[in-house]
């Protein structure tokens, strides 16, 4: 009989925690289909955050550390330097890496750190209940912005990739979505990019996924994509913001 499913052996055979919706799942997958395609499983190594995703050492097959809040990029660099021929990627939500992390996101791009880092944008703080995210959109109703973000008491919302494109160690800053199938195809693609520069010694690939968090926005799975294309790609234009194997060197 013909396969047509499989799990990726980079994905360990457990039954993940994530709400209904949640696309944290679909990340998870698309980046242990890439281990999988390149035959690294036994040569990387992921840090894992605090947020949502704090349970990811349990959920990939391959050396997992778990990063104190935010200092994800911090620790995927000494353990880069320290073993330079493994893959090493982070894999951080909003609050983790542009709130608490911010120092360490921008540094790694600063550096040029030789790793790869997984940005999941669901534009809200999961795991603790859903408090605003630099990401929040204005107008975003959360649990410390109960009348909608307002940018003068809140600022703006950050738009990281484009942030990121703008350090000179910057390999790849690439915006993708999971919300259709061609994007989720997308994203892969990007991912297999940041893991590929990685091995070519590039400097930092950032891919920054938009997702969605049905539970936290008060939304179903499927209105919680409505929103993702409505209102997050607007704001967040999906793209590539710098990619130094494109021709010119800086699309
Ligand atoms: C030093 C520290 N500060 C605060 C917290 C509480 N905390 C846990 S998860 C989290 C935010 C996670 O949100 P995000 O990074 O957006 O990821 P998500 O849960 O949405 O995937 C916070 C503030 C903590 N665990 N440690």
């Amino acid at each position: 009989m013909a396969v047509v499913f499989e799990r990726p052996k980079a994905l360990c055979d457990v039954p993940l925690h994530y709400c209904p919706g949640c696309t944290h799942g679909i990340v998870h997958r698309l980046v242990a289909e890439v281990i999988d395609e390149m035959g690294i499983e036994g040569e990387t190594v992921g840090v894992c955050p605090v947020g949502c995703s704090v349970f990811a050492y349990d959920y990939f097959n391959c050396d997992m550390i778990e990063a104190p809040h935010g200092r994800a990029p911090a620790v995927a660099t000494g353990v880069k330097r320290s073993n330079p021929d493994k893959f090493v990627f982070t894999y951080q939500g909003d609050g983790d890496l542009a709130a608490i992390g911010t120092a360490e996101t921008v540094h790694v791009g600063a550096r040029g750190e030789n790793i790869v880092v997984i940005f999941i944008n669901n534009t809200i703080y999961g795991m603790t209940g859903g408090q605003m995210a630099p990401t929040t959109l204005i107008g975003q109703v959360t649990q410390t912005t109960p009348f909608g973000r307002d940018s003068q008491l809140a600022g703006n919302p950050i738009r990281v990739c484009e942030m990121m494109a703008t350090l000179s160690g910057t390999a790849l800053a690439q915006r993708v979505a999971v919300d259709t199938v061609p994007h989720i195809r997308e994203t892969k693609k990007a991912i297999r990019k940041a893991f590929e520069n990685q091995k070519e010694k590039r400097g930092l690939s950032i891919v920054e996924v938009l997702s969605t968090c049905p539970t936290n926005w008060g939304l179903s799975p499927i209105d919680a994509i409505k929103r993702l294309q409505d209102e997050m790609i607007p704001y967040y234009p999906l793209g590539v913001y710098k990619d130094i194997t494109a021709e010119g060197g800086n699309k």
